[in-house]
């Protein structure tokens, strides 16, 4: 089985390559890019997945993922990727001085589409907590804001094996890889 990851984003392939590592399933990727609309990571997903499947005519994989803040009405959220490359982590750190609920989770939504088939959509969520200053120059991103429930480490101190250990993307992932693997199986 061949799937191709289609992304800009050179952490999430690392990631994805790692994960992949224990199924029989090889990842390639690819970056035609795919219009984004504005909606749920979901909506994005399944957009995005139909989109470039027509393009390559072969089985694909797209991501949209974000952090979701709850005492920010669960901002960045769908405006991750802006919000990262304008205000940056000072920005989120700076939005937060003075609050007390820190929680945030990631969420990772992962839209599967091979030609002639509906897309399918998995859904990966990690719940933690947002830093009160950077921490570790692992990862990428929020990575440095974000302690991962439990953990006295964000997940810029844990580094990529630790962090894909119980990531919303190593979740979102595995549950597309197992649903894929026993699909073939049928
Ligand atoms: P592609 O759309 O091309 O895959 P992207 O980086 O634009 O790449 P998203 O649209 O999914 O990806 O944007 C989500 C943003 O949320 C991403 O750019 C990061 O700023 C942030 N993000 C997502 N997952 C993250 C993670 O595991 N660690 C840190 N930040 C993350």
């Amino acid at each position: 089985m061949i799937v191709t990851f289609i992304t800009s984003n050179k952490h999430k392939i690392k990631e994805a390559e790692k994960i992949f590592q224990k199924f029989d399933i090889e990842l390639k990727h690819a970056n035609p890019g795919y219009p984004e609309l504005q909606g749920t990571l979901e909506e994005v997903a399944r957009f995005g997945a139909k989109h470039v499947v027509k393009k390559l005519n072969k089985p694909v994989i797209v991501e949209d993922a974000g952090l979701f803040i709850r005492a920010l009405n669960w901002f960045p959220g769908t405006y991750s990727s802006y919000v990262q490359d304008t205000i940056g982590n000072a920005g989120i750190l700076k939005l937060m001085e003075n609050v007390t609920d820190r929680y945030a989770e990631f969420r990772s939504v992962i839209g599967y589409s091979a030609p002639n088939s509906e897309p399918k959509i998995f859904l990966g969520k990690v719940p933690g907590h947002i830093s009160t200053e950077e921490k570790g120059n692992q990862g990428f991103a929020f990575d440095s804001l974000f302690y991962p429930k439990d953990s006295d480490k964000t997940f810029g101190e844990l580094g990529l094996n630790e962090k894909n250990k119980f990531s919303h993307r190593q979740k979102s992932l595995e549950q597309f890889a197992n649903w894929l693997i026993s699909e073939n199986s049928k």
